[in-house]
């Protein structure tokens, strides 16, 4: 069990060689454990918010490295404790011995997330708020980032308030009206109260419906390149990438194991994989290739299919693609016929019930224009009508998705209470129930559980 009234210690930046690195100390002792082993300024004396050049001394008083140690006094510091933060040299050493010294002075060595965790136990940051920090350092795309950033600032915090404040209105006149049951009196009008009910059901669905969203920006989206050999898949996701990664010749069947490699556009992470060309073949590793591309296809979030515009798209290949409506009907796919600069003419484009996209792959990576038609198309796939949707709106966290569906569950309930103009004890009941789903996701209401589950995910110093 974690105490709180420890003092703790912990190495904040990643290893290996740096310029810098932070070795961060929060708690009751910080001041005192600090200026145990540094010489400069007198540490316990230094007014809060302020820097001292100085040395860091081993504890058998030898100097260890020169620091800067930044003093931040309780309640205005990133734990609400008393917190320094001793900037020295990067590299395997310094940080290190400086950790063991601070050790040596009465500090205990803090666990994953525990300084957001101190910060969240003194209300510096609710707990979608402490969430966010974690998922700003994963975030591994522009738009990731920002939608972390903005649950950070408490912008999505901010709409669950409201969500909830709008629901305990709800909930303080059904229960008035259960306190004066005997007299018969209505306090809510019944009207209102179905209006705020369906708003608050629509709130949650809108949100609920944003976590599709939130998965692609903290996971990625996996674009499988398929189609016959020497389409031009390879070409093709070469100049995605904006690099030569994968070998491309004139040979069909060039490519054998998959390629994956990952690239941002338009702000969202996209994981594109080129796999080997399908078609029958007597040539044991290609088969395994085919076999593979296949498995890739099946697990695809969007299937960008090549054809090469020269050679046409084969009556197989339409009913192939006939075929993924029925067998993965949630697949996006997007035709691409390529090789558009070998056409004198625009390209009759087929008779095919999807739209065909033509391109040359070749230019493509000379001229990024060329590919404009297929990025709009390949973000349009997975953000459908979410791309504009606001950033504070963004749901990323899969125990956030769990508490609102409850939440929208009990709110359904009760309006289904309400038209059945069945007794506000229930109606109270489901409404109390969604209040504590929401609560549960800012942490109004929590359990020494869910904390150690969350903050266990966290980096060591943070
Ligand atoms: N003219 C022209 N040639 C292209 C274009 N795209 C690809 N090619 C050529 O087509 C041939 C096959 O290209 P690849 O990218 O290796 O095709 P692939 O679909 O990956 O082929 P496999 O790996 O064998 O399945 C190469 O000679 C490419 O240079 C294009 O847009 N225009
Ligand atoms: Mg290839």
């Amino acid at each position: 069990m974690r105490q709180r009234g420890d003092t703790i210690a912990a190495i904040a930046t990643a290893r290996g060689r740096a310029a810098l690195a932070i070795v961060r100390l929060s708690g009751p002792e910080a001041c005192r454990i600090a200026a145990a082993c540094f010489r400069g300024a007198d540490l316990q004396a230094v007014p809060s918010h302020t820097a001292h050049f100085g040395y860091v001394l081993s504890p058998d008083g030898e100097p260890i490295d020169q620091v800067v140690a930044t003093v931040f006094r309780t309640p205005r510091s990133y734990t609400g404790e008393d917190v320094v933060e001793l900037t020295c040299h990067g590299g395997d050493l310094a940080p290190q011995l400086i950790l063991e010294t601070l050790l040596h002075h009465g500090a205990r060595l803090a666990e994953p997330g525990e300084f957001t965790l101190r910060a969240f136990l003194n209300g510096k940051l609710d707990l979608a708020q402490a969430e966010a920090v974690a998922d700003l350092i994963h975030a591994g795309s522009t738009r990731a980032h920002r939608v972390s950033l903005a649950h950070l600032q408490g912008r999505y915090s901010e709409q669950l308030q409201r969500l909830r404040s709008d629901l305990l209105e709800l909930c303080a006149y059904v229960e008035l009206e259960l306190d004066f049951s005997d007299e018969d009196v209505e306090f809510a009008d019944r009207a209102q109260l179905e209006a705020l009910l369906d708003r608050t059901g629509r709130l949650l669905d809108e949100l609920l419906r944003s976590y599709r969203l939130g998965e692609l920006l903290r996971d990625g989206v996996r674009v499988v390149i398929g189609g016959r050999p020497n389409a031009g898949k390879s070409t093709l996701l070469n100049a995605l990438l904006g690099q030569d990664r994968a070998i491309v010749s004139p040979v069909p069947g060039t490519t054998r194991d998959q390629i994956e490699a990952e690239a941002e556009i338009e702000g969202l992470r996209f994981r594109f994989v080129d796999t080997a060309g399908l078609r029958a073949t007597a040539d044991e590793i290609e088969a395994e290739g085919v076999r593979r591309a296949q498995q890739a296809i099946a697990a695809a979030e969007v299937l960008v299919y090549v054809f090469d515009l020269t050679v046409g798209l084969a009556p197989d290949e339409q009913a192939y693609l006939t075929r993924l409506r029925t067998e993965q009907p949630a697949l996006p796919v997007i035709v691409v016929g390529n090789k558009r600069d070998l056409l004198d003419s625009a390209p009759e484009l087929l008779a095919l019930d999807r739209p065909v996209l033509a391109l040359s792959a070749r230019r493509a990576r000379e001229d990024a224009a060329e590919l404009q038609p297929l990025v709009r198309e390949l973000v349009a796939a997975v953000t459908a009508d979410l791309g504009s949707m606001d950033d504070s709106a963004v749901v990323m966290n899969q125990r956030h998705r769990q508490h609102l569906a409850r939440a929208r569950e009990a709110v359904q309930a009760a309006r289904a209470a309400l038209d059945q103009g069945l007794s506000g004890d229930l109606l109270a009941l489901e409404l109390r129930r969604a209040l504590h789903e929401l609560g549960a996701i800012t942490g109004e209401i929590t359990t020494e559980d869910v904390l150690d589950q969350i903050f266990s995910r966290f980096c060591i110093g943070k």
